[in-house]
C-alpha cells in the first residue's frame, strides 16, 4: 500500500507538468464514468483524493498524484460523452493527446472498459491510436461486481479479441468491492 498520496496540479498544457525531475507516470484513459477517478482513489485508499461523480464528465483536465514522491499517477478526462459541447470534447482531446505524445517519463496508459458495457467503439479506438504511440497498454475491466460470472467471461473474452489485448495484460476490477488493486499496484513503481 502506498503512505503519502498527494494531489499535485489539474493541468491543461504540457508548461503546467509537475515531474521536472523524471519520475514515472502511469495514466488511467477511458470512457466518461467508465470509473477512472473512483479506480485512482481505491488504487491509493483514499476516499477522496479523485474527485468522482455519478453524472458523466467530472474530471476534466489533467490530474497529477505525487505517490510516496516515487511516481505520478495522471487521472483524464473521459471521452464518449455525448451531452458534452463540440468545444468541450476537442479541448479534453486536446489534452489527452498533448499528453500523450511524446512523453518519456509515461510508462503505461492504463484503458478502463466497463465490464457491463464492454468494449465501445471509442475503447477500440482509443486502443488502437494507445498502440500507434508504442506505449505499454494494460486493460482494466471496471465494475466487475455489477455483473455476473456468465457475463463476466463473456466480457473477458469480448475485451481480449477486440482490443487485442494478451492474458496478462487484463485485470477484472471493482472498486466497490476492492478486487484487482494489488496487481496493478505492483506494476507502479
Ligand atoms: N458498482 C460500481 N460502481 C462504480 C465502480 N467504480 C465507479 N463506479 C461508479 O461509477 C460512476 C462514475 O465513476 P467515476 O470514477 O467518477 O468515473 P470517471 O471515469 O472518473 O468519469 P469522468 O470523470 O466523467 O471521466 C460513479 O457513480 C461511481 O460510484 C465500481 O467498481 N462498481
Ligand atoms: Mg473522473
Amino acid at each position: 500500500m502506498f503512505n503519502i498520496c498527494e494531489y499535485i496540479i489539474s493541468a491543461v498544457g504540457k508548461e503546467q507538468y509537475p515531474n521536472q525531475t523524471g519520475l514515472n507516470e502511469y495514466v488511467f484513459l477511458g470512457r466518461s464514468n467508465v470509473g477512472k477517478s473512483s479506480f485512482i482513489n481505491a488504487l491509493t485508499n483514499q476516499k477522496k483524493l479523485a474527485y468522482t461523480s455519478s453524472k458523466p464528465g467530472k474530471t476534466r483536465f489533467l490530474n497529477f498524484y505525487l505517490i510516496d514522491h516515487r511516481f505520478f499517477i495522471v487521472d483524464a478526462p473521459g471521452y464518449g460523452y455525448a451531452a458534452q459541447s463540440h468545444e468541450t470534447r476537442e479541448s479534453f482531446k486536446n489534452y489527452v493527446k498533448e499528453y500523450l505524445f511524446n512523453n518519456q517519463n509515461l510508462q503505461v496508459a492504463f484503458l478502463l472498459v466497463d465490464t457491463k458495457v464492454g468494449p465501445t467503439e471509442d475503447d477500440v479506438l482509443m486502443c488502437e491510436f494507445l498502440r500507434s504511440l508504442h506505449l505499454k497498454i494494460v486493460v482494466i475491466a471496471t465494475k466487475s461486481d455489477k455483473v455476473g460470472n456468465n457475463l463476466l467471461f463473456a466480457r473477458q473474452k469480448a475485451i481480449k479479441e477486440k482490443l487485442n489485448i494478451g492474458e496478462n495484460d487484463l485485470i477484472m476490477t471493482s472498486s466497490v468491492k476492492k478486487i484487482g488493486f494489488e496487481k496493478v499496484r505492483e506494476m507502479l513503481k
